[in-house]
This record gives C-alpha cells, structure tokens and sequence, in this order.
C-alpha cells in the first residue's frame, strides 16, 4: 500500500506539484493569520513547516523529478517555504508584544493608591510608656540617663552593699554570662547599677531617672517575663530626707496614672536603701477587689524605693555626712499595664498585633 500511495504521490509530476505547493501556501498562510496565541502559532507552524507537513512530503517528492523540472519545483518550494516562514516571524512579533501588554496590564500594582484600611505602625507600648515616664521625670528638673545591659558583679550586687555569698542576691534570679571570672559577668538585674555608674561620675547634686531592660530568670506569669524594663530614680543633694521621697512618687503617680489612682509604700528591705519601701498602686483590673492579676490582694506592686545606704555612699566615695538621697526602680510594663488594664503582662511581648494596635 505504501509503495502505491508513494508511486501515486511521486506520479503527480511537475505541474500536479506546482498546484498543489499553491494551494499548500494558500492554506498554509490562513492557518498562520487564524492564530490568537503564540502557542496555538506554534502548532500552526509545526503543521505548515514541520517534518509530516504537506510541504515536506512535496520536497521529498521533488527528488523524483528530472533534473530539470526538479530545479523549478525545488525552486517553487523554497519560495514558498521561506514565505511562510516569515509570516510566522512576523506573526510571532505581533502575538507576543501583544501578550506582553496584557501580562504587564494583568500584573499592573499602584504603588499611589492608598486604602482608607491600611494601617500605619507605630511604637510598641513599652516604648511609648517609658518616653512618657520620661517625660514626668524631666518635667520635674531630672536628667535621662543610661547603663549598660551586661555589667559586672561588682556594679549589679557588690557596690549596691552586697557582698559576695550575701543572702540578698536571692533577690534576683540571675543570668551569668560565660566571660572573665566564673559569675562575674551578667545581664543586669535590675537598673540600680546605673546609680553606681551616675555616683561614680562625681558630678552632685543629682536628679536623674535611668530607664533601661533588665533580665531575670523569672518564669513569665500575669505581672512577670524574664526580659523588662525598669525605670530608676536617684536624687542626692544636701537635706533630702523621705518626705522628699513619698512626695516625689506621689507627684509621680498623679501625674501618670491620673489622681483617681491609690498608692501607699509599705516598708520593705533592699540592701541598698535604709529605709526601705515597696510602691504599691490600687490593681486597675479589679479596682482593689482581688483577682488573678493582683493575686487577690487589690494591690500590684510598681517598684521598691528607699533611703540611700551609707555604704553604697562609702563604696563609691560620697560624703554620707553631707549628702543623702533617695532612689527607686519601677516596672515599665507594670505601669503600662495598669495604665491600660492589660490583665497579662504576657501579652505585651506576644506581639499580636490586634492587640498591639489599641495604644
Ligand atoms: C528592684 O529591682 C530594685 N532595684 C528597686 C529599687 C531601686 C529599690 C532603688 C530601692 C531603690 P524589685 O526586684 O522589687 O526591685 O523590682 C522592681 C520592680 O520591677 C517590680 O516592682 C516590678 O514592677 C518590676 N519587675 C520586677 N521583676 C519583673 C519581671 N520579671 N517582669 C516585669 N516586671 C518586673
């Protein structure tokens, strides 16, 4: 069967292969303008020029032609070949600047267009209360200053009248960092090292509040994380004595938290103050009837606050005859949190921005 077809094909002859290369580049040029996408192009091409096409099987054809008619046949289809080869290039060009458009128009983003929704960032609320915190402080005649997070013993304990082995670092469950002596080098416990830093300086009087983070080994819970800020207070001048003290806290809290807030101190121990006191606030969760937050007492503690020691004078070489002065240390986040009633100090590190987006 294949001999025959093959010996009726070859016996179309010169002219029969001259008509039928026409009528193959007519249809062929049809096929080529009826496609929409580059790919349906791309099989069109395969059909009109490719190995099984119509004008394939002509040129194998034209090899059994005499010499001479083979050469206006041979001619004929290289003609018609390249015709419909640059059709397809030229359509190609078309098809595919046109494709383009429409995927840069599909892809398009207005980098101009604002929604009404979109919501701006701003500072996280710890940030926002210290910078408030601050802002007290500086009204009342303070300087703002700082320490660094990694300190040495000597500046966190030993200068604050704790000697090595003194019962009273229990106090503060510490982080040890692995540098230098054996505990020797920590993440600050608390910001009162800043007051040795301040003292050592020389320059008195004082007023000056150091905000900063500290690091406990705390396990977090409703009014505790391991990573917090505290705000430390110290004053040193001639005749100040704790009157001075409870009023500054008291023009503190008014100031802060509003005049319909209680406080009250309650005496306290800390190595570093004689007297000392712990700060006390009316819980906001509860108003004062007790609940989880304040561990049922009505009250949540802000801060200790105290006297200072004439030993930590003597340590960092202050006339204890002549000066005196007070400090205190307050939570950051526990004023934040009893500013705002946020039941779980937890949340303040989440980082939910549902939540964060309220302040
Ligand atoms: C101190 O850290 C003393 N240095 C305060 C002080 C300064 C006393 C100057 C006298 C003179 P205390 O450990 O109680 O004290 O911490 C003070 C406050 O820090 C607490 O009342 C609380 O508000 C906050 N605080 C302590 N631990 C945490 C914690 N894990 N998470 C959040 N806040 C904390």
């Amino acid at each position: 069967m294949i001999m025959e077809n093959s010996t009726v094909e070859r016996s179309r002859g010169k002219d029969g292969l001259l008509d039928e290369l026409s009528q193959v580049e007519e249809e062929a040029s049809r096929a080529i303008a009826r496609a929409t996408s580059s790919k349906a192009l791309a099989e069109a091409a395969t059909l009109v020029l490719g190995k099984r096409s119509a004008l394939s099987a002509i040129h194998r054809e034209v090899a059994s032609l005499e010499p001479e008619e083979r050469k206006e046949v041979g001619q004929r289809l290289n003609e018609v070949r390249e015709r419909l080869d640059e059709l397809v290039t030229q359509k190609r060009e078309v098809l595919s600047a046109r494709e383009r458009e429409e995927q840069i128009e599909a892809e398009r983003m207005d980098l101009t267009e604002i929604t009404p929704s979109l919501l701006r960032g701003h500072l996280h609320l710890v940030t926002l209360t210290q910078m408030e915190l601050e802002d007290v402080f500086v009204g009342m005649g303070y300087q703002v200053a700082e320490g660094p997070e990694v300190e040495t013993d000597w500046y966190n304990f030993e200068a604050l009248n704790m000697p090595p082995d003194h019962p009273a670092r229990g106090m503060w469950d510490t982080f040890y960092l692995d540098a230098g002596e054996p505990e020797s080098v920590l993440l600050r416990t608390h910001t009162s090292p800043v007051q040795i830093r301040l003292m050592l300086e020389g320059r008195l009087p004082i007023y000056a509040v150091a905000p900063g983070k500290c690091y406990r080994r705390d396990t977090a819970d409703a009014r505790h994380i391991p990573v917090f800020h505290q705000i430390e207070g110290l004053v040193v001048d001639e005749g100040i004595t704790f009157g001075d003290l409870a009023g500054t806290i008291e023009t503190f809290t008014t100031a802060y938290f509003g005049p319909q807030i209680h406080s009250r101190l309650r005496p306290s121990y800390f190595p570093f103050t004689e007297p000392s006191a712990e700060f006390e606030i009316t819980c906001t969760i509860c108003t004062g009837r007790g609940c989880r937050t304040c561990s049922d007492t009505g009250w949540v503690e802000l801060g200790g606050c105290g006297m200072v020691d004439p030993a930590v004078f003597s340590a960092v070489g202050i006339d204890s005859e002549r000066w005196s002065g007070f400090a205190f240390g307050f939570g950051i986040e526990r004023c934040a949190q009893m500013r705002h009633q946020i039941a779980d100090l937890r949340a303040l590190i989440e980082n939910d921005i549902r939540f964060l987006e309220q302040f």
